[in-house]
């Protein structure tokens, strides 16, 4: 009997869109879960009893739990290896990841929902002082991840012509920031590449606006039609 997989996700959560890059780029059917975050789902008994983190995503697959993004994308790369989000040679792996990580490590850890609530309450930020530590975070990491971009190993996509884990992570961050009213009109290797991607299925199919749980108002971040 095959063993479903089902990811716990939320339409908007940059970590779970991720992951459902990498679910769809390698043709994993995945039923989706959606976690309510701003209701608060995540930090209720129901869904603290399957993973005590209380974040998503969550993936169920092969009969284990999986949290964590980048642990999950690279355990669907070892168990299903094509096709590859990471390149066949060392080198090309390691600046891969180093990209993927950037976004990982450096930006999104300022920018996810507990740290900005963390700013209103208790320290009392206002939402004007929080949208500028947010856009002064996500620009400053992304006017670098655009200078990675202009290194010669770029093609189409964050690598070469082939999409790789560094695209799964981009995509997200990009939507957040263009959620958050972030200026990105200076960035131009990072939505030449965006664009790029949102010409390719998998990718349209983990859209956030494509998920059960987005509203139904998408205002000007609607998936674009295909070129
Ligand atoms: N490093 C984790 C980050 C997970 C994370 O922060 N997820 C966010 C949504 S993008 C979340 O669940 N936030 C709930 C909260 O911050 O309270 C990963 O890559 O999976």
């Amino acid at each position: 009997m095959t063993i479903p997989v089902r990811l716990y996700s939320y339409w908007r959560s940059s970590a779970a869109y991720r992951v459902r890059l990498g679910l769809a780029y390698k043709g994993v059917q995945a039923h989706v879960e959606p976690v309510d975050l701003p209701a608060g789902a995540h930090r209720q008994p129901s869904f603290q009893a399957l993973n005590p983190d209380g974040l998503v995503p969550l993936l169920e697959i092969d009969g284990l739990r999986l949290s964590q993004s980048m642990a999950i994308l690279e355990y669907l790369e070892e168990t299903r290896p094509q096709p590859a989000l990471l390149p066949s040679d060392p080198v090309g792996r390691a600046r891969v990841r180093a990209l993927a990580q950037w976004i990982a490590c450096e930006i999104h850890p300022l920018n996810n929902l507990r740290t900005l609530q963390y700013l209103s309450k208790p320290l009392g930020v206002s939402s004007e002082q929080r949208s500028v530590w947010y856009a002064h975070w996500v620009r400053q990491g992304l006017e670098r991840f655009e200078q990675h971009l202009s290194e010669p190993q770029t093609g189409a996509f964050c690598h070469g012509d082939t999409p790789s884990m560094a695209d799964c992570l981009l995509m997200p961050q990009v939507f957040n920031a263009r959620i958050m009213k972030v200026d990105m009109a200076d960035l131009p290797q990072i939505a030449r590449v965006e664009s790029n991607l949102l010409q390719l299925d998998w990718v349209r199919q983990a859209y956030p606006y494509s998920q059960i749980d987005a509203p139904s108002d998408q205002g000007e971040l609607a998936l674009p039609a295909k070129a």
